[in-house]
């Protein structure tokens, strides 16, 4: 049974009513009250009262991280400060965060979606959710904290780091479920082994995870070396956070809510958009925010869309795992090459760690993959013939199932930093242009 089969469950006729009602409220809210869409719109020739099918969806302008940027901190505040009652923010890489606003309203929807996600994991009121996301301007920490209370299970908010204590408090406290990111799911279980726990004994049994892309593969692993089930939250900043969308018990794919966000997919280069099924850019728009709402958001991540009956009843829309972002594919020699794929390869080698990292460079015109990988501790004892021919396995593995050389350098136990949030995989060396 779902969290609210009423919006869960929706029949096709309802659920586009609603989607439509909505979209219309949008754009009408941002036309009256943000100049920039105002101009947007303008510009695009269309007016609110234009939007009488979900298909004019595809006549509005599109919004992209950059306007946000352009506007910061609080330029594309849709209300008056006075009714914003949170920001949050994304860490951005480069240049300035982007701002996440909120009315109360607004974080009582946004309770709700992470309620949804989490109960669809699994996640009853007798449970112990074990909150290890940062907290803070960071939309992970205070997203689950908030799900989680109003689903009514005792949260218990650790925030992310300090791994021993965390795993104290996990063993003490009789943690039942761990939310965090699952490059920091690996760290804790990699932790606890060298504590000499075995969190297998523990009552954990269930794991929530997100903010960043894992293979299935990488999931197995987890499950496999915490003792649990792990599902998926996906979420964005712009979108509001973690509950854009989440798996559910057949653990194929994840349900957007629907009811709060209207997805398409794009041609990441043309913009057009794809038919159902096609793989490409995910563009969100809000349907019930009010602090910030987006239109046509283009998220860079890279998953496709499918309309088709769920085992577990809930009729909400599905998208792929998300496979990398449009910024994080590399281009090597020609070839586009996306992280996700170079990790479902290496965890089916036995011999090394789940523990990777990218490096891109340029060596005159061409481009070069280094992949930096550890090796597990036996390898590494079985001195360096051993090492290099596993070397050669992984670079023939990656020639044969991406089409590229790679070099492959097989590193010493526990040398790539371990994440605490949101892992860096990548390293691109390539002068920008
Ligand atoms: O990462 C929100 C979040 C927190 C989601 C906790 C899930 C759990 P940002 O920091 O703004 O917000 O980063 C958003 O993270 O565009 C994706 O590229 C990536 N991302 C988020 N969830 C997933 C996921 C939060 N389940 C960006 N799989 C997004 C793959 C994800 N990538």
């Amino acid at each position: 049974m779902p969290w609210d089969d009423k919006f869960e469950c929706m029949g096709e006729e309802e659920r586009e009513r609603f989607q439509l009602e909505r979209l219309r409220d949008t754009v009408r809210w941002i036309h009256e009250r943000v100049p920039f869409y105002r101009r947007r719109l303008q510009e695009a020739g269309v007016s609110p009262d234009d939007i009488r099918s979900l298909d004019d969806l595809h006549r509005l302008p599109f919004t992209v991280k950059n306007d946000l940027r352009d506007h910061y901190p609080f330029g594309l505040c849709a209300v008056p400060m006075a009714d914003v009652v949170r920001v949050h923010a994304s860490s951005g890489t480069t240049g300035k965060p982007i701002t996440g606003l909120y009315t109360a309203k607004d974080l009582d929807r946004w309770a709700e979606c992470m309620a949804r996600a989490l109960w669809s994991a699994g996640v009853r009121p007798d449970d112990i959710l074990q909150d290890a996301h940062g907290y803070g301007l960071f939309t992970g920490g205070l997203g689950f904290l908030q799900g989680a209370t109003k689903l009514g299970c005792t949260v218990v908010p650790t925030s992310s780091g300090q791994t021993e204590r965390q795993i104290m408090l996990m063993r003490d406290f009789g943690t039942t479920v761990l939310c965090c990111t699952p490059s920091y799911a690996l760290t804790i279980a990699e932790r606890a082994q060298e504590m000499d726990l075995e969190v297998r004994s523990f009552r954990l049994r269930l794991g929530v995870f997100g903010a960043e892309p894992w293979t299935v593969a990488m999931r197995q692993e987890i499950e496999q070396r915490l003792g649990i089930e792990a599902h998926e939250v996906y979420g964005l900043t712009e979108m509001g956070g973690p509950g854009t969308a989440f798996s559910c018990e057949a653990q194929d794919g994840l349900h957007i809510n629907e009811d709060h966000f209207l997805p398409e997919i794009v041609d990441p280069v043309s913009l057009e958009p794809l038919p159902m099924g096609e793989r490409g850019e995910l563009v969100l728009t809000s349907l019930q925010k009010e602090a910030l709402p987006l239109i046509r958001f283009r998220t860079r991540d890279i998953t496709r869309l499918r309309r088709e009956p769920c085992p577990c009843g809930r009729t909400l829309i599905k998208m792929d795992k998300v496979s990398g972002r449009t910024d994080d594919m590399l281009i090597i020699s020609g070839v586009n090459v996306f992280p996700s794929q170079i990790e479902s390869l290496l965890l089916d080698i036995p011999e090394v760690e789940p523990q990777y990292v990218l490096v891109v460079r340029k060596k005159g015109y061409l481009d070069q993959l280094i992949v930096q990988v550890e090796g597990k501790k036996e390898v590494y004892e079985a001195g360096s013939e051993k090492r290099a021919e596993v070397e050669q396995k992984i670079a023939r593995h990656i020639r044969e199932i991406v089409g590229i050389g790679a070099q492959v350098h097989l590193m010493d136990p526990k040398t790539i930093a371990r994440s605490e949030g949101k892992a860096k995989r990548v390293i691109d060396e390539r002068p920008k242009d």
